[in-house]
């Protein structure tokens, strides 16, 4: 018999941290990891991890053959700016490793005569706004609005949320016997920030290390202008997004890709709150033209209505309790 699980790939990183302690901690599942690295934290007894790269596909067929997968959490990516400079290798993990991992579970969801759920975080990376006029017009960009990324890693998210869309619905169409069909549901996330890890390759990564910088007393050169505005959301709440929707009802999703966010802010706004918190903080603007025309061409907010009212999101961590409860005290502990 094979040991029942929901695997999460990337759990080494950022969200995956944060969504294997909320997975473990919520009692119902065992939970399998997959991260190329080892994991920077311990496992209780009864969840396992294989160290292992998901293009290598010895290890999906070791995932099959060892564990029945019944849920997915695919996590693992190369993130925004790391993909401009390795375009054809993000492509590979970010495209080809999320390929092979849905035939995965379109193949397992057949054997099984069960779908397996497949929960995909997506990005506001997906969005490009043409303009800064446009950007400043349609401020809350809703999920079927302006879907033109402008980096590898955007055009790699949308892509495969096409490719979950895909193969969650053509094969109906193209068989003529019943296939059981995966069960696709993804979320498009702001720039996150958490009190515990420091991102890496990312683009809006200026929020989290002005925070951790401060915490550390070393002066930080800020690579996107004052003015430049993206919504952000604390890491508790990713964990919360990507675990709410999973749990949904499937009745009740109307769409298989939805926004989610907490409150948007400018790199000055960011600047203000540390400096409230860390009054000698030495935070300087110096624009990485690169960075930051990525970062003008995504929204300035989202609109998550629909996951509001399709299953009922709403983010613990507002703007201000983000800062009060969540990132302040848990850096200041961090690094004292
Ligand atoms: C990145 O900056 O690449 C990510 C994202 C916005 O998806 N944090």
């Amino acid at each position: 018999m094979r040991k029942k699980v929901t695997l999460v790939t990337g759990a080494a990183g950022e969200v995956g941290t944060s969504l294997v302690q909320k997975l473990i901690s919520g009692g119902e599942r065992t939970v399998l990891t997959l991260d190329l690295s080892s994991l920077p934290y311990e496992l209780p007894e009864r969840h396992s991890h294989i160290q292992g790269d998901i293009l290598d596909s010895g290890v999906v067929a070791r995932l099959v053959a060892e564990f029945e997968i019944e849920a997915i959490f695919h996590l693992a990516a190369l993130l925004s700016t790391r993909a401009e400079f390795t375009p054809e290798t993000a492509h590979r993990v970010n495209v080809d490793g999320t390929l092979a991992l849905l035939r995965m579970a379109s193949e397992q969801s057949q054997w099984r005569g069960d779908p397996v759920q497949f929960v995909f975080p997506s990005s506001i990376a997906v969005y490009g706004l043409p303009t800064p006029e446009a950007k400043k017009r349609y401020s809350r960009v809703r999920e079927f609005e302006w879907t033109n990324p402008t980096t590898m890693y955007g055009c790699n998210k949308l892509y495969c949320e096409l490719l979950g869309r895909y193969l969650s619905q053509h094969y109906k169409q193209l068989s003529a016997e019943e296939p059981v069909m995966i069960d696709f549901r993804s979320v498009r996330f702001p720039g996150l920030i958490s009190a515990h890890t420091l991102p890496s390759g990312g683009t809006s990564d200026y929020a989290p290390e002005m925070l951790h910088a401060a915490a550390k007393a070393e002066p930080y050169p800020c690579f996107v202008g004052p003015d430049v505005r993206i919504p952000f959301m604390a890491m508790p709440d990713a964990a919360n997004a990507l675990v709410g929707l999973s749990t949904a009802p499937k009745e009740n999703l109307s769409q298989l890709v939805y926004n989610v966010t907490s409150f948007s802010l400018s790199a000055a706004d960011i600047r203000e709150l540390v400096i409230a918190a860390f009054p000698k903080a030495d935070i300087t603007f110096e624009p990485d033209l690169k960075r930051q025309a990525i970062v003008e061409t995504w929204p300035a907010d989202l609109d998550d209505t629909a996951a509001a009212r399709d299953w009922s999101w709403k983010p613990a961590y507002d703007r201000e309790r983000a800062f009060s409860e969540y990132l302040i005290p848990n850096i200041q502990k961090r690094y004292r």
